[in-house]
């Protein structure tokens, strides 16, 4: 058998969400531009009707479905809770869904109903936590005490690879209890292609805490939602299309079920439809500032080629988005924490975490402007590059203020600001920087949830900032991630598959005995070492400090 076909085995056993795209497969070679190219095809995937897409009936069918168990949760919110749960970008998605929706209602003057689980606690809502991704006992625990009183729960625990054990605990403790819980499975792939190796204390795996959930479907108990959006463009980086589809679906659900409640409105397949179009239609637009993107995502690179920064500084939600991005960069590249950063206008009083202000735990907890003015500014220099993150509704003269002094430093100075039709930034704002993605939305536009289309259209756009940077800077092989740190037993398995037949074509057992080499250190693996289990091996990968790629 010639290696060729060896790999394109093993590339059809991997599930959708591991596996290698097409389309991406030599974006490390690719300049600025056609990097864009290539992830807006990457991106358009998502939306690409098909039989087991985002579009079909039966996903859509089940958006109605779970958009209606939202609505019954609203009409008796005092015995209701809302969860929505995941580890690393879906447990911040999560946050981020959590507190928007509880914020509508409060305009509403309605109670508030929605809470959320992050593995790891909110200090993963900033920096990479990856080892509870592997406790189900501990996903499970969390989640018993959160509803703690409840009556009834709408669970949504979120794993875009279908194979989070801290997700798969908690799916099992609802399952135990269908007279409280209905739990809702968020991920992207097949149910069949749901993870199925042993799982720390526990007798099951995901696929069958899957196959569970789609057997309770049938009488309406839970529900998968699990459309087919096509691999990462880099490869496992479920930050980007996976967060992002997330967002979408998530987002259509939640706002039928309010619009139920507050506008009765009809939760039907078409209601559904369009939100997915709206957010079709925001990806169009983005992606239709070539130019502009381009000249970010080179820039950027050049950053950190020079070993400057990139940093984000963003007004409400949309410091939040450019926090998330940056926090990604960390596990996903094996960057350091201060190369890609984000800050918040109000710090920690913006975020609305349950655990409230972090910034005694470190420096990458300091996320306010003012500590950005405080600690940055007086270094910043012309290697470093900054992003303005902001929309016509905030205030634009704090944000002048604040950028003319960045001026003072750096020319490299640049944003993305998002404008109606009807509300112009001033001209003389966007003067200010070198480059202005100035992105409007027609005021037909439905004015509902409309910065939850600016956090999207941002999002795509500071995934495409931080990934190409990166790209060039060299973090990346073909479409894979090479600087990857082995901290929880999916990164593992994903270092051991990268080594495997991809890059070397040598047997699972010698690939693993390399990687174990580098995990602690030695040419001299010994018995205990490979007899250990995965948990000691990303136990030790945890102490280390460097990426093991
Ligand atoms: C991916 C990111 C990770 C994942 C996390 C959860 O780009 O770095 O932190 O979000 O591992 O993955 P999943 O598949 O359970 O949503």
């Amino acid at each position: 058998m010639n290696m060729d076909h060896t790999r394109w085995c093993y590339e059809l056993s991997l599930p959708v969400t591991e596996k290698s795209n097409p389309i991406s497969r030599d974006i490390d070679r690719a300049d600025a531009q056609h990097m864009l190219q290539i992830l807006k095809t990457c991106d358009a995937e998502i939306f690409t009707n098909h039989h087991q897409g985002i579009y079909s009936s039966p996903i859509i069918q089940t958006m109605v479905d779970v958009a209606k168990k939202v609505e019954l949760m609203l009409r008796e919110p005092e015995e209701s809770l809302i969860v929505l749960s995941g580890c690393g970008t879906s447990g911040r998605i999560a946050f981020l869904l959590a507190t928007s929706f509880n914020e509508m209602l409060t305009d509403q003057q309605h109670t508030q109903i929605y809470s959320y689980i992050i593995a790891g606690g909110d200090r993963a809502l900033l920096t990479s936590q990856e080892a509870p991704e592997d406790r189900p006992l501990l996903g499970a625990r969390m989640l018993d005490e959160v509803c703690a009183g409840k009556k009834r729960v709408l669970f949504m625990g979120i794993s875009c690879g279908m194979s989070a054990p801290f997700v798969a605990g908690q799916l099992d403790l609802c399952l135990k209890h269908l007279d409280v819980f209905t739990p809702v499975l968020l991920g992207f792939n097949p149910v069949h292609m749901a993870r199925n190796e042993p799982m720390q204390d526990c007798s099951f795996h995901f696929k069958e805490v899957a196959e569970r959930m789609a057997t309770e479907q049938i009488q309406g108990k839970a529900f998968i939602l699990n459309p087919i959006v096509g691999p990462e463009a880099i490869s496992g980086s479920s930050r980007m299309k996976g967060g992002s589809a997330t967002k979408i679906i998530l987002e259509a659900v939640l706002l039928a079920g309010h619009q139920a409640i507050f506008r009765e409105k009809t939760i039907s397949p078409e209601c559904l439809s369009s939100w997915i179009t709206a957010s079709e239609r925001i990806y169009e637009n983005t992606y239709s500032h070539v130019d502009e993107l381009t000249s970010l995502v080179q820039k950027a690179g050049e950053s950190l080629q020079r070993n400057g920064h990139v940093y984000y500084l963003g007004w409400r939600t949309l410091g939040i988005i450019g926090m998330i991005d940056a926090s990604e960069c960390v596990p996903t590249f094996g960057a350091d924490f201060g190369d890609i950063r984000g800050f918040i206008n109000n710090g920690f009083k913006e975020m609305r975490n349950k655990e409230g202000d972090l910034s005694s735990m470190g420096p990458e907890f300091v996320i306010g402007q003012q500590d950005f003015v405080d600690t940055v500014l007086p270094v910043l220099n012309q290697n470093d590059m900054i992003v303005f993150l902001f929309t016509v509704k905030d205030d634009l003269h704090e944000m002048t203020a604040l950028a003319n002094q960045v001026k003072r430093k750096t020319l490299n100075l640049h944003a993305v600001a998002h404008d109606l039709k009807t509300l112009n930034i001033p001209k003389r704002m966007c003067d200010v920087f070198e480059t202005v993605l100035k992105m409007t939305w027609s005021s037909s536009d439905e004015e509902i949830a409309v910065m939850q289309k600016w956090e999207l259209s941002t999002k795509c756009c500071l995934n495409a900032v931080s990934t190409g940077a990166h790209v060039l800077k060299g973090k990346v092989y073909m479409n894979f991630m090479i600087d990857l740190r082995v901290t929880n037993s999916k990164l593992y398995r994903r270092a051991v598959n990268i080594f495997t037949i991809r890059f070397t074509g040598r047997s699972k057992p010698e690939c693993e005995r390399a990687l174990l080499r580098a995990i602690y250190s030695t040419d001299d693996v010994s018995e205990e070492m490979t007899s250990a289990d995965v948990r000691t091996h990303t136990q030790m990968a945890n102490r280390t400090d460097r990426p093991l790629l």
